[in-house]
């Protein structure tokens, strides 16, 4: 069993489990203990369970068996076993999507509580998807997006609408060329679940292919198309400040943690948390605090500052200081543990959606037409539960970090607009050009309960930092760096010299002494804003993204949500460091044709699309790899 200041680098986090375990309190990071010896077949991608045949599991290169009962061989499984993770990181992404479009369809039609916040967005988006706006009403154009992105999830022919409209165009080409740009996302999981079955598709790497069709699934139907809408709905981020750690709860309020990803109904508890103020002080408290978890906190701290109180990881923690009256969670990321923690204490588990329960907690049913009704009741509950808390079981750990967040495409060129208004994207490719930036790097994804949470995050975003790479970030990566400073002028300290004076030359542009060295992007879904911004530059330049001294960071992944988005960031040729091993260990093919190079012999990521798969646990050495590929295109690119 880790000590807690093995478990985390955060040391209100070691606080809370020591608390936790003294308690007889049960967490993740115990569970992860508990589970420690993993099989050796199913870490390398080697066990399969497709058939009642099995399951089999195989030896590649030893003295076992080297084929299922049905003459699969290793390659074979293990790039099956990638295939069936990617079908569920795309799904996951592809139906938030899905809600958000028919939300936004109901709002359209006047059936839905919500209003259209960022009607500039909305005719852009129209206007990308060349879609008529011209006499029409605010309604009618949104109408009209919202069938245009319920149309990716249901047409038979053609190329999905979102990737018209955002794809860009030179990557589009390599797609197109070797047949795996998606037609409609649910057609497209439905065709991977079939070529995955026993008695499907055998060529491995065929199968790899089909991962990155999940990978643009994912990007299109989920990330772009969520973000998009999601803008319209909410508003598009602006810079807003925010403070992180487990210290955003309050003693004297009465404490609502979000947490999941849909911003649908936690934009509205929000909503209806002001509303309902008064009615909090009638029980004693002074006031109600909303504190986020997840990527449903990154959706709120973009759009309303509302704090964060923890990333994945730690989810359960946030229970253990006693102080919450109710956890409200939607899809996506929710541990089924937060309810045996929550029977400890008062804390009610709130699940909203129809096929996310969790056995002994509370269902308040959420559909967009109602989610007014849903919001008001989930915030008396949670006014109600305030009386029940014991006050003896209260510890809320001390002393927060502010952050500057909000960084949307939208805003960076606001920004550098002032420097160059006909031309925003100028400051940051003059930079770029001479090195000033020597590149760009995505730190994006999870923490995982059985990697020190934080390390891995922090430490590839330093490293890179130093070197003058310039860090956008998004998910619970972000959480992480918003908690050492990353996310405020403290942070400057990290970067180099040349990096630092630009980011005190843009914070004059934007009302700030600096510019934070980590732009927060968002959530997950917000993994679009990073590739738009890489499409626009690349368009500037007249190159394809593939050139750009660009790479992704996912050091302490542990979402397959987080594997299908680094696919989709490989799919336009930027490199993306994991530093959780992916599972594919069992296959030297598939291996070398995620992480080869363009100069291997055989098919690799990196000779078709111009971007490869980097494994690497150690940080440090990680960061190295991604500096080294970043020289390497800052070189073919003559800069
Ligand atoms: Ni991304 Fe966001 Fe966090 Fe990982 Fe989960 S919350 S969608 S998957 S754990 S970053």
């Amino acid at each position: 069993i880790r000590e807690p200041e093995e478990v985390s680098k955060d040391t209100q986090v070691q606080q809370m489990l020591a608390v936790a375990r003294s308690r007889g309190i049960e967490t993740a990071f115990d569970r992860a203990d508990q589970t420690a010896a993993r099989c050796p077949f199913g870490s390398a991608g080697l066990c399969c369970r497709s058939c009642l045949e099995g399951p089999c599991r195989i030896v590649p290169n030893g003295s076992g068996p080297r084929r299922g009962v049905c003459g699969s061989d290793a390659d074979t499984l293990v790039a099956r076993s990638l295939l069936n993770t990617m079908i569920q990181g795309a799904s996951g992404h592809a139906e938030h999507g899905r809600e958000v479009a028919m939300a936004l369809l109901k709002t359209a039609e006047g059936k839905a509580p919500y209003v259209i916040r960022d009607v500039g967005k909305l005719m852009r988006v129209a206007k990308g998807l060349n879609l008529e706006t011209e006499g029409k009403s605010i309604n009618e154009v949104a109408k009209a997006v919202a069938l245009a992105a319920l149309e990716d999830f249901q047409k038979h022919e053609g190329v999905m609408n979102w990737i018209e409209y955002r794809g860009h165009q030179k990557s589009r080409e390599i797609w197109d060329k070797l047949g795996i740009t998606p037609v409609n996302a649910h057609l497209e999981i439905a065709k991977a679940v079939t070529r995955n079955a026993m008695g499907g598709d055998a060529d491995p790497v065929n199968l790899l292919l089909g991962s990155v069709t999940m990978g643009l699934v994912d990007g299109y139907s989920g990330l772009h198309l969520s973000s998009d809408l999601q803008d319209i709905l909410f508003g598009t981020p602006k810079a807003v400040k925010f403070n992180y750690s487990l210290a955003v709860l309050d003693e004297k309020q009465i404490n609502i943690a979000v947490h999941g990803h849909i911003p649908l109904l936690s934009e509205k508890i929000v909503e209806w948390a002001r509303i309902l103020e008064r009615k909090a002080l009638t029980v004693g408290a002074e006031g109600i605090n909303i504190v986020g978890v997840c990527c449903t906190g990154n959706e709120l701290l973009m759009r309303q500052g509302v704090h964060a109180a923890s990333s994945f990881s730690s989810q359960e923690l946030v229970i253990v200081t006693g102080a919450l009256e109710a956890m409200v969670v939607d899809i996506q990321c929710i541990m089924p543990g937060i309810q045996q923690v929550a029977e400890c204490y008062h804390t009610e588990i709130i699940t909203t959606i129809p096929h996310v329960k969790i056995s002994g907690a509370t269902h308040v049913n959420f559909e967009p037409e109602y989610a007014d009704d849903a919001a008001r009741e989930i915030v008396e509950r949670a006014i109600r539960n305030f009386a029940k808390r014991d006050p003896a079981k209260v510890v809320i750990p001390g002393g927060s970090v502010e952050a500057h967040a909000g960084f949307s495409v939208e805003q960076i060129c606001e920004v550098t607009a002032k420097i160059n208004a006909d031309k925003p994207l100028q400051p940051l490719i003059d930079a770029i050009k001479d090195g000033t930036i020597r590149g760009v790097a995505a730190v994006i994804g999870c923490t995982n309960p059985r990697e020190p949470q934080d390390i891995g995050n922090v430490t590839v975003a330093r490293e890179l930092l130093k070197n003058n790479v310039l860090i956008v970030t998004t998910g619970c990566a972000a959480h992480s760096l918003a908690k050492y400073g990353l996310m405020n002028e403290d942070g400057l300290e990290a970067c180099g010299d040349s990096l630092k004076a630009l980011l005190r030359q843009l914070g004059q542009h934007a009302g700030l002494s600096a510019l934070p060295p980590a732009l927060h992007m968002g959530s997950c879904v917000d993994n679009s804003r990073p590739l738009d911004l890489l499409s626009a530059i690349a368009d500037e330049l007249d190159v394809p993204v593939s050139s750009l001294p660009a790479v992704g960071s996912c050091p302490e992944t542990h979402s397959p949500k987080a594997l299908t988005i680094g696919t989709y960031f490989i799919a336009h040729g930027v490199d993306v460091h994991v530093g959780v091993d992916p599972q594919v260990s069992g296959s030297n093919l598939v291996t070398r044709t995620l992480t080869g190079s363009r100069e291997d012999k055989g098919i690799t990521m990196d000779g078709l699309f111009g971007g490869k798969l980097i494994v690497e646990s150690d940080p440090v050495k990680a960061a190295a790899m991604l500096l080294e590929r970043i020289d390497m295109k800052r070189k073919a690119l003559g800069i």
